[in-house]
């Protein structure tokens, strides 16, 4: 039998970025915004690390506000989400914020739990978006990064949930994904211990996609976002929306089935419709189509 070919997957680059800070412009205060467009590759970080990058409502309002501009730019292809320091990637809700009903440091009209808005804004970008994890990704923290597509992380690297110490959990993702990232009974320890985990004991279980030494981190990451823009974007967002699809319900399949309608739209049989109702003409269809 032929040899198989060696992938040259080591051969992609762990140069240093050229990033552009967006953060000034933009008038961030806890989330950095850095863009390397030549490379079609965009970083948010959270910048609170003398309190182990915990959110507050701001930190999300401004990490959906990145996301959405990194998700709109037709120069990225692939998004990191990451926290300022060595210390923590995030390390959840932001305890001295919590009120009666969500977060509140006063820059909201309702107090609520908007962190479950970013996590479906994320499940829905079509972009790949990498966590790249150094230190604590804890509680609600630790369930962004596994709303990311992929977690590469550091040797110093702690995974865990604290809810149920600190009198919280989240019913939604962070249980239902979290399951099936690591299988019913990993989710339940995890859960009801409230354990932390090391970077190599999360590798194991299937919460991170590899672990590296803390001074390659970012390196590594982008090698990895590097060899995702050498393929086909359209490829690559039809891929997550279909391994979304199953988990995400009606939802999953409509982001789904939208890829198909916008792919029908560019095709010759679906601009036909378009053409004839313009000029008002009976469309002829089954010329034009591609048989199923
Ligand atoms: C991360 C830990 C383990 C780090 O320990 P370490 O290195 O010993 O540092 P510390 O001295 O503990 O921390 C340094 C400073 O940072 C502050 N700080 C750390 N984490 C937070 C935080 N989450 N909120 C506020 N402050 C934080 C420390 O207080 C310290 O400050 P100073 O120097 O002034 O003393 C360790 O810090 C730790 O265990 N942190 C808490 C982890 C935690 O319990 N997080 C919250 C878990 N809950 C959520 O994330 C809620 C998520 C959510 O919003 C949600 C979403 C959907 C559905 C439900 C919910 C829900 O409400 O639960």
């Amino acid at each position: 039998p032929p040899t198989p070919r060696r992938d040259a997957f080591h051969l992609t680059s762990c140069a240093p970025a050229a990033w552009q800070d967006q953060s000034t412009a933009l008038g961030l205060t806890d989330v950095i915004y850095r863009t390397a467009p030549e490379e079609g590759i965009a970083k948010l970080s959270i910048n609170r690390p003398s309190l182990r990058n915990a959110f507050r409502p701001t930190t999300i309002r401004e990490l959906k506000r990145c996301l959405a501009l990194a998700q709109d730019d037709l120069k990225i292809g692939v998004i990191i989400l990451t926290g300022e320091g060595d210390e923590a990637f995030c390390s959840g809700g932001d305890q001295s914020v919590r009120g009666e009903g969500g977060y509140d440091d006063g820059s909201e009209e309702a107090p609520r739990l908007t962190v479950l808005d970013l996590q479906v804004q994320m499940r829905r970008c079509p972009k790949p978006i990498i966590a790249m994890v150094a230190g604590y990704a804890i509680g609600g923290g630790h369930i962004l990064h596994m709303l990311c597509d992929l977690t590469i992380c550091a040797e110093n690297a702690v995974f865990g949930q604290t809810g149920p110490r600190v009198g919280s959990f989240d019913a939604g993702y962070g249980s239902s994904h979290m399951a099936r990232l690591v299988g019913q009974k990993k989710a339940r320890e995890i859960w009801f211990l409230c354990r932390f985990y090391s970077a190599h004991e999360a590798q194991d279980m299937g919460l991170v996609n590899t672990v590296v030494p803390l001074a390659s981190l970012e390196g590594e990451t982008l090698k990895w976002c590097r060899r995702i823009m050498e393929n086909s974007p359209t490829a690559i967002a039809c891929c997550k929306a279909a391994l979304n699809a199953d988990e995400d319900g009606a939802a999953g399949i409509m982001e789904l089935a939208g890829n198909a309608t916008r792919l029908f739209y560019l095709s010759e049989e679906g601009k036909e419709g378009r053409n004839a109702f313009l000029q008002k003409r009976k469309p002829a269809f089954r010329a034009l189509s591609t048989e199923m």
